[in-house]
């Protein structure tokens, strides 16, 4: 155990930081260099996975200190190449990557330059021309570093960005893993060990997210924070701008509509500002004009005895509002009736990297599905995705990285720490996504063991105090009796798979179950409840009539039953459902699942099964019943 663990012990551990941010964006005072595409990469191979380390592999090119290979960023590293032993790696990899960076950067004293990594799992330590620069732990948010003065000290020479990741999962870890060696050597070769997860997907790891280089003037907006409201016809947009680099400065905001017409603005740091004739932000088929946007354009102005600045960043808002009642969720005081997708960051070849012909992709399925939301099951997505969901007004359940707390060591104080942490880091960075209308804190812990009921306390009031504005929530499998976080949620999510894991074959017990799982719950908690997974594997082309399991059928009436009951039971208090899943995706191997997880309504490569004809047509019922169909759906449309 100890040889892998001293992975992360000999590392500095994390100080939690207070800056902001905000996603990086051109303006006139900011300048971004994306460092997308090939670096150069090697794994340690080593048996202690530590000859990267011993040797400083960051103090020259990677090229000079052994064999190497190209690199695509973003992307997993795992199926990127042939190699049986690159696939299911663990322990640190190299990347690596010179670049050239204009010379303004460098000469002007007043630009600050920051080396931004969108996410890297699962453990990061960055170097910039054999200095370290950052750590990071957790393997889903991102993290960067001001890297101006140290290429100042050397300007004549490339910037050259050294990056290892380790992807290995302790007790300790979000999501928590162990690793297990295997001493028995009659039956397992020297040093052989593997490591263990109980969460219900391939652990890929590598850049999962853009690299960037990006500037901004010394002194600059650390961070915008935005809460909306409206009364009657008028908007209100609360916000505070946070301020780094200069003792006194001056900050305007301005608040444009889509058209470019200034509509509030302000001459301080923070304030309300009040809409006249608010345009809000409505979900998807909740509006005829769903995600519409402001752009609040803040300019900060500062001088030191050198020289004057000026920061330019523009923020989009939606104005928007949420609430829940025992029995809603209201947006803009109207019921909203989640039904939505859950989905996971994975496809071919790329993995967890995100790929924009996959995302715009998904967003079309999404849409002619007829979803309004879905659920970042089962860790915070790229950034780049909310800001889709802003603007197509499809709604987010916002989840952390905590899947698969299974064990009694993953709910002491070092694994709360880490949580408590990433709870920050995750609500600093999407806290300004109208998108996002719920947080989700963890998916099926082992919700009944006594140190639950404390862990769950402390890290459901800690999200409320980070952001009193949206509800929280866990995802919970197990008996309602026993659940000892459930008294603190807002929403109860429960996760059900009635005649797949329990009575498998038997659908006719499905409406029986669900009913009893609904009314248990409710009479308990008074909460509105969400079905916030549910489904079946369907191995696409399987066949077999009357269904049996794997099949489409199988996986059609699975839906349907449970479609019968929610469609009695979301007239009273549920109020969503969530299928389960998108898409086929990839797990670990096992002899449950075939080349990974089939209970996906589109295969992994993205093409319907039969289910996903039949979640149309009830989705866009539910649309039809409940809400406002978008303009474009009144013209010849896409469906
Ligand atoms: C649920 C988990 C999800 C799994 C799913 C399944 O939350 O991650 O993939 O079961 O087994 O309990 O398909």
């Amino acid at each position: 155990m100890l040889r892998v663990l001293w992975l992360f012990a000999a590392l500095d551990s994390v100080l939690l930081s207070d800056t902001g941010m905000l996603f990086p964006r051109e303006s006139s005072s900011r300048e971004v260099k994306e460092l997308n595409g090939l670096w150069v990469f090697r794994a340690d191979i080593s048996p202690n996975r530590n000859q990267g380390f011993e040797r400083a592999w960051y103090k020259s090119r990677l090229a000079e200190t052994g064999p190497v290979i190209d690199m695509p960023v973003p992307a997993s590293y795992n199926d990127i190449t042939q190699d049986p032993t690159l696939r299911d790696f663990i322990g640190w990899v190299w990347y690596e990557r010179e670049v050239t960076v204009p010379a303004r950067w460098i000469t002007d004293q007043g630009v600050r330059v920051v080396l931004r990594v969108g996410s890297a799992h699962y453990y990061s330590v960055v170097w910039v021309n054999g200095v370290k620069v950052t750590e990071h732990e957790g393997g889903h948010l991102p993290f960067e570093a001001e890297i101006g003065t140290l290429l100042r000290k050397e300007p004549t020479i490339p910037c050259r960005i050294t990056i290892a990741v380790n992807n290995t999962l302790t007790l300790h870890t979000l999501p928590p893993g162990s690793i297990q060696y295997m001493n028995d050597h009659t039956r397992y070769p020297e040093g052989f060990f593997v490591q263990n997860t109980n969460f219900d997907f391939y652990n890929y790891a590598g850049i999962h997210r853009p690299v960037l280089l990006y500037t901004t003037p010394k002194a600059y907006l650390d961070d915008i924070t935005v809460v909306t409201d409206f009364m009657d016809n008028t908007g209100l947009v609360r916000y505070s701008v946070s301020v780094q680099g200069a003792a006194s400065a001056t900050v305007k905001v301005t608040l444009m509509d889509t058209g470019g017409h200034c509509v509030a603005s302000s001459n301080e740091p923070s304030g309300v500002l009040k809409v006249a004739d608010v345009n809000l932000w409505w979900p998807y088929l909740m509006h005829e004009n769903p995600g519409y946007l402001y752009s609040l354009e803040v300019r900060l102005m500062a001088a030191d005895e050198r020289s004057t600045y000026e920061d330019v960043y523009a923020l989009p808002v939606g104005i928007r509002t949420v609430n829940v009642t025992s029995t809603q969720f209201l947006i803009n005081n109207k019921p909203f009736y989640f039904h939505g997708v859950n989905k996971h960051e994975d496809a071919d070849i790329r993995g967890k990297g995100l790929d924009w012909p996959l995302v715009v992709k998904d967003f079309n399925l999404i849409k002619w599905l007829g979803a309004n939301s879905f659920r970042t099951s089962h860790y915070p997505y790229a950034e780049e995705i909310l800001q889709m969901c802003d603007r197509h007004g499809i709604v987010v359940i916002d989840e952390s990285p905590g899947v698969g707390i299974k064990d009694i060591r993953s709910f002491g104080n070092a694994s709360l720490t880490h949580h408590l942490a990433v709870m920050d880091e995750l609500v600093r960075r999407d806290k300004n996504h109208p998108s996002v209308v719920m947080w989700s804190v963890a998916n099926e812990p082992a919700a009944e063991m006594p140190p639950a009921e404390n862990y769950f306390k402390t890290l459901i009031l800690h999200t409320k105090a980070l952001d009193p504005t949206r509800p929280v929530t866990y995802i919970t499998d197990s008996n309602y009796a026993r659940d000892k976080g459930a008294p603190f949620v807002d929403v109860i999510c429960v996760n059900s798979y009635f005649s797949w894991y329990h009575d498998p074959g038997h659908v006719e017990i499905i409406s029986l179950q669900l009913n009893t799982q609904f009314e248990d719950w409710y009479g308990k908690y008074k909460k509105p409840i969400i079905q916030s997974e549910y489904g079946a594997d369907a191995v696409p082309g399987i066949h077999n009539d009357p269904p049996v399991m794997f099949t489409e059928e199988y996986q059609k009436v699975v839906l349907q039953s449970y479609h019968n009951v929610f469609d009695q039971k979301r007239k009273k208090y549920v109020i969503g459902e969530l299928i389960w899943n998108f898409a086929d995706f990839m797990t670990t191997q096992g002899i449950t699942r075939v080349v990974g997880n089939k209970k996906g309504i589109f295969t992994r490569q993205r093409q319907p099964k039969a289910a996903a004809f039949l979640l149309k047509e009830r989705y866009w019922r539910l649309a039809n019943e409940t809400g406002t169909l978008p303009l474009w759906t009144k013209y010849p449309c896409p469906l």
